[in-house]
Parts: structure tokens; sequence; C-alpha cells
């Protein structure tokens, strides 16, 4: 901080910087890179009309030439993201475990960067693939910039940064020929992962619902490795960070998700562009879970392991701040694509830990903007500059953009003075936890690591019924896309180790018997030179019946806010009904779309006319949380005229979703595929609207699941 500020005046200190890069070229006349003003943009210099184009026309060429180079590698993984700004706000200091100004300081408010993605597909593949979602968040802070680079999913595939090319290469579409997109449903991927079972706790959460979230608002975030964090007296304890969502953990069924990726590939991003842009600011709390230096140890786990987790039950977490995203990126390209996150961005407080895939990733995200940015001077590009002062002697290379004065770039120096000067911790400066290390340096993996299958049968006796039924759907579909038997056999095989009675139900599905032996050692993937037996997965252990906390059907169902709620009308729907739905679901903050036949306006019965969300062609049931149908004859027999309305309430219905009808519209049902709308607890007829309003907050009717199978939509 510099002296004449205060902390509300940092906190804008990024938005501030931002400010002198935007330009804005309203009113202004068009010029070429070199500021000469142009008369003609539209044709080229040709000798005549008709003639050939000459090589003397450097409008032409300048222009040809900046759209020739305006696409930059997309990121290896996490290609597909959407970012917006924010900050983050610390509710009480933890001084007693950090020293980290963002973690002692109640006055500030942090400026942050956070930029959500799927990991497999491409940059232009769709948002509602099944797979992790990567949760980044760049803090601005005033010691310095820190980057918590994390996931949707507590823990990760594999336990060691040695093993990510081949990770990544198994899921990424298949060399030979590119296929599939953004889909882990297909043998290399399960060649993998049937060869490599400290993938199977990662594996099964992307199973579950965690790996279709209905918003990126309503997913949790965690940094998955043990940190430290470090106090002023230079003490240390292990950590782990936690992002809890305000809306709960909410999640849409794999039906959904097949059908949004065709109905609105941008799905997620526009959902986070629209929520911003009306002032619902997606809002997550900051929590830790930590753990004494001495207590390392008692653990069934490693803590090292980051195929593992700490169950909230076991070790609870602590709540100390939030992050509010508020305003969303200028530009796309600038911000968005060009942010570059490294977890080795930290800040005295925060320290890093032994995990060795932490340890790889120290190194490879510096490495990959080099050839994403083209070069390593990219933290000058305006959304990865920090808000505090840089100073050194690192200098020159491609796309300098500062001027740095004088003639030293070395240190010790007299001739400057000995600036930049060197700080002590005191004053600020940075020191690595000195960690006691007496070991051999050896090319091996920790036989406290071998344990594959404890947590993965923690994870999924800890779901609710229909969470394990989307498990087992999820195992049969991916496992179904798979042409190769045996390595079907080996995921069954692993299943089994897992639970016998998920194994029995996706065999059953794919037509297979569970092997009950699989012809290979099960880590040969493990290499010539380990020792293989010593590093062989252990039997499946019990330390805890069930951990509530990882089951979707403990979040938060407390609210409506954003949830989009289809109202379907033809002209002639009945105002008064309409009108007291409306104003009760808008007081709860949901948003209400007008479906109608047609675009444009529609006519209520009191003659009012009503600006259409969507016609009926241009918009799907999947796209929204719940449906009401007003009354009003005519509006009742446009709807009967057009097939899709119908289609539109089995569909909801088919995904669980809360319907609301009033007058008329009660007798629309009967033509449509649900059955039993007098039992249904999310189907109001004729109801004040509280009951509905409850019924959106709880996400869907499970109950109704069985029934609603069996609807063709
Ligand atoms: Fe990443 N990862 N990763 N990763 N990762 C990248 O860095 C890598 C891992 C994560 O929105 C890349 O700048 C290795 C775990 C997110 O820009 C690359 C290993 C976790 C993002 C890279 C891992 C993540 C990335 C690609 C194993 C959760 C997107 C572009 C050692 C804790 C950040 C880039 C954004 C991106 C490497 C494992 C999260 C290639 C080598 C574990 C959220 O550097």
């Amino acid at each position: 901080m510099k002296s004449e500020e205060t902390h509300e005046t940092v906190s804008t200190r990024k938005d501030e910087q931002l400010e002198k890069h935007r330009v804005d070229y309203s009113n202004q006349p068009l010029t070429t890179k070199q500021g000469l003003k142009i008369n003609d943009t539209n044709n080229s210099l040709k000798s005549g009309p008709r003639g050939a184009t000459l090589l003397e026309d450097f409008l032409l060429r300048e222009k040809i030439h900046n759209f020739d180079h305006e696409r930059i590698p997309e990121r290896i993984v996490h290609a597909r993201g959407s970012g917006a700004h924010g900050y983050f706000e610390l509710y009480d200091s933890i001084e007693e475990y950090s020293k980290a100004g963002i973690f002692t300081d109640t006055s500030r408010k942090t400026p942050v960067f956070a930029r959500f993605s799927t990991v497999a597909g491409s940059k232009g593949s769709t948002d509602l693939a099944r797979d992790v979602r990567g949760f980044a968040v760049k803090f601005y802070t005033e010691e310095g910039t820190w980057d918590l680079v994390g996931n949707n999913m507590p823990i990760f595939f594999i336990q060691d940064a040695m093993k990510f090319p081949d990770l990544i290469h198994s899921v990424k579409p298949e060399p030979n020929n590119e296929i599939p997109q953004a889909a882990s449903a297909h043998d290399t991927f399960y060649d993998f992962v049937s060869l490599t079972p400290e993938t199977l706790h990662n594996q099964i959460w992307v199973m579950s619902d965690r790996a279709i979230p209905r918003s990126l608002r309503m997913m949790e975030g965690f940094g998955i490795h043990t940190f430290r964090l470090i106090n002023a007296e230079g003490r240390a304890h292990f950590v782990k960070f936690h992002w809890k969502p305000k809306l709960g953990v909410h999640s849409v069924t794999w039906d959904e998700a097949v059908k949004i990726s065709g109905a609105d590939s941008d799905f997620h991003r526009r959902d986070l562009w629209e929520a911003i842009e009306a002032g619902h600011y997606p809002e997550w709390e900051l929590g830790l879970q930590i753990v004494a230096e001495e207590d390392e140890h008692k653990f069934d786990f490693d803590l090292l392991d980051p195929t593992k987790l700490i169950p909230e039950e076991m070790v609870p977490v602590k709540i100390i701040g939030k992050m509010v995203l508020n305003r969303n990126p200028e530009n796309f390209f600038a911000e968005t694509e060009q942010v570059a996150f490294l977890p080795g961005n930290i800040v005295p407080g925060i320290d890093f830990t032994n995990d060795p895939l932490l340890q790889g990733r120290l190194f490879s995200y510096r490495d990959t903007q080099l050839s994403r940015l083209g070069t390593h001077n990219f933290h000058q590009i305006p959304i990865n500059k920090p808000i505090a002062e840089v100073r050194n002697n690192q200098r020159d290379g491609h796309m300098q953009t500062e001027i740095p004065k004088g003639r030293t770039a070395y240190f010790p120096n007299s001739i400057g003075g000995g600036c930049p000067y060197l700080s002590t911790v005191a004053e600020g400066g940075f020191e690595s936890y000195q960690e006691r290390i007496d070991a051999k340096k050896i090319r091996t993996r920790s036989e406290s690591f071998n344990d594959h299958f404890s947590q993965p049968a923690l994870f999924y006796r800890s779901l609710s019924d229909w969470e394990k039924e989307h498990v087992t759907s999820a195992y049969s579909f991916e496992l179904g896309k798979c042409e190769i038997e045996h390595i079907k056999g080996r995921m069954l095989y692993l299943i089994d180790r897992i639970d016998s009675s998920l194994a029995e139900k996706v065999a059953k599905n794919l037509g297979m018997k569970v092997p009950s032996s699989i012809e290979k050692p099960i880590n040969q993937a493990i290499g010539a030179d380990a020792d293989v037996e010593s590093q062989q997965p252990t039997e499946k252990k019990i330390y805890l019946d069930e951990s509530p906390k990882l089951s979707q059907a403990h979040t938060t169902f407390d609210s409506i806010a954003t949830r989009q709620v289809a109202v379907l009308v033809g002209d002639g729907f009945r105002m008064s009904e309409f009108k007291i739905v409306k104003d009760a679901l808008e007081k709860e903050g949901a948003m209400v779309k007008l479906i109608a036949p047609h675009g444009g306006t529609v006519t209520c019965d009191e003659g009012m006319e009503h600006q259409v969300d969507a016609a009926i062609m241009t918009t799907e049931s999947v796209l929204f949380d719940a449906l009401y149908i007003p009354g009003g004859e005519p509006s009742i027999a446009a709807l009967r005229a057009q097939a899709k309305f119908t289609k539109f309430v089995n569909e909801s219905y088919k995904h669980c979703k809360a319907i609301s009808v009033s007058g008329e519209a009660e007798d629309f049902l009967k033509h449509t595929a649900i059955i039993d709308i007098h039992e249904d607890e999310a189907i109001f007829i004729n109801e004040n609207p509280e009951g509905f309003i409850k019924a959106i907050a709880q996400h869907r009717n499970w109950k109704r699941r069985k029934k609603a199978e069996n609807i063709p939509a």
C-alpha cells in the first residue's frame, strides 16, 4: 500500500489499473496501427477497377496481417472457460494461522478475477460436458498476487505430476480421428483409468452429478492440495481451501445436459454473464480445513496425497470470508483468455507442501504461458499485472512494454545505489517455510499413497438413492460407449472393489458379468523399475460410515434467486392469475420468462401487450428450472395447437421440475404424458404460489423420478 492510500482506495486499484488500458472508439475516426486516418476500408488497391491487387497496398496488408494472427493456442487443458471480476472480503482475522494481509486485515476488499472452465474440451466445446470444472481465482493482494487454482471436486485423478500428460492424452479426443470432443466416454480414457487405480476416486466424482452443474454459480471449489499457512511467528499449519456457493450445490440431469448442449452450448457462460448483468452477483464463502503440523500422520490417508479429501465430519470447514463476482469482463480475449494463473503465485503467510502433484504444477503453469501467450512478459498483460509494485532486474524479451530506467540490471550493484533492494521478513520479504528434510533422493511413490478404494467407497456410500442411480447410469453410459471388452472388464473389476452392488448394476446394463480377477497386475502402469508389489492398492478401509457433506442432498435449498421460470402463454392468457405468480416469484429473485407460440408480444385477457422472451421454436424446457401455465381459454387453445408446448411440459415433468398451473391450464396437463397430476408434491393446481416457490427451491422433486423415467420425451 502506498503511504497516502487507504484500503478502500486500494480495493479499486486493479480496476483503475485496467482503466488505463481500456480503449473506447466511440466518436473516433478509423486509423491504421500507426495512427493514419483512412478513407476506405472496404476495397483493396488495384490496377484498375477489375485489375489485380497491388502489393503496395499497405492498408490491406496491415489488416490481413493482424487477422492472420488473431488466435493464440488454446489452453492444453481448461480451454473452455468464463471469467468475471469481483472482490474478496475477510470476516475475521486468522492471524493465529496466517500472516497474509488477505487473511488478517478485515478492512480490505481484495480485487479478484475468477475463471471457471471445463477440462477436456476445446475452446468452442459445450459447457455441459460431463467433466471436472476448473475454479481458478486470482487475488490481487497488496503483498503480491496469490492464485488459488482449484477445481469443483476436492480430489484429483493422479498422485504425481509425472502422470498428467498420460491422463490428459487418454481423455482428449483420440489422436487418429480426433473423436470424441469434450467427452471421457471412450476407450483410451478407460484404458488409462482401469490401469491406474489412483484415478478411481476422482473418476467416481465425475460419474456423479457434480460433473454436470446447473450453474457455475452453484458449484463448490477446492484448492485440492494440502497447503501451509504460516503465522507471524513462522509457525505452520496444514490447510485445505474450500469455496462454498451461497446458492448451494445443484446439478442438471444427464438427459438435460445432452439436450442443453444442443439448445444452448453456452448455457453456463450465459448464465454467469446474465446473473452479473442483472445484479445477482454470485457469492462463495471461503472455508479452511486446518490441521496442526503435529497431526500430520493421524489420518488413515496421507495429507500429501491429492486423491484424498479430509471428510468435513473429521475436520470441519472454518468459514473466513467471501468472494463476490460483480463485474463482467469488458473483452473476453483481453481478460478471460489472456489471464494466466500460476499455482506458484503465493504471498507471505501461505506456502506449499510436498504434494508431488502440486510440486509439478509449480513448473507447468509458468511454462505453458510461453506457448500460449508467447512471452515470459505475460505478467505485464493488464489482467495479469499485480497491483503490488513490480521492480526487479529481469529484462527484455518479446513484448516488453515497460521502459526500465538507469544503468544497472543486476544485484548487488553500487551504481544504482543497491536498488532495487531486498526486504527482510519483517519488512514483508518472502521466506520459504523451513521444512526439515532427511531423506534419500528417490524416484518412487510413497506406500502411504496406496489406498485407492476407501474414499471412492465412502463417497458412494454417502450419496442419496437418486445420486447413486445417477452414478450407475453414468458408468453404464460411459463404459457402454467403450468398444474394447477387456477395458470394460477391468473397469467392472475395479468398480466391484469400490462397491459390489454398483458393479453388478453397471455390469447388467453392459450385458456383462463382473470378473472375479483380471489378467494383468493393476498397477502395471507404474513401470519396469518401480517396486510394483509395494505399490499395489491396499484393501478398502472404512474409517467413516458416511460423510453427509459429500452428498448434494444436504446442500442449501433456501432460495429461488436467479432461478429461471418458464411461463407458457398464448394470446388471451389470464392476467389476474399470472400477476400473482409472477410478482411472488420475482419478489424472491426468480427470473420469469414468457414463452409464446410466436415472438414479439402476446396480449393478455385484459388487453395489455407483453413482451415475449422466447418463441417456442427458439427455446427448450431444459433451459429452465420450473414451469408455470396460467389459464385463459384462447391461450390454452394456442398452446395445444403446437405440439412443442406439450413436449415442454412432458420434459419439465421428466426432469422432476416444479410445475404450477391455473384455470384452464389444468385441462392442458391432461393432454400431456403426466398421469397423476393430483398426487405429485411438486405439481400445483390453482394454489397460491408459496408451495410452488418452496418446490423450486428444492431444485427437483426426486420422489417423482421412477414415474418420470417412463415419459417418452
Ligand atoms: Fe492444471 N493446468 N495441471 N490442474 N489447471 C492448467 O495451465 C497441470 C491440476 C487447473 O482458468 C494449464 O494456464 C499439471 C490440478 C485449472 O486459466 C497447465 C497438473 C488442478 C486450470 C496445467 C495439473 C488443476 C488449469 C493449462 C498435474 C486443481 C485453468 C493452461 C501436476 C487443483 C486455469 C494453463 C485457467 C490449467 C497443468 C493438475 C486446475 C497445462 C501439469 C490438481 C483450474 O499448465
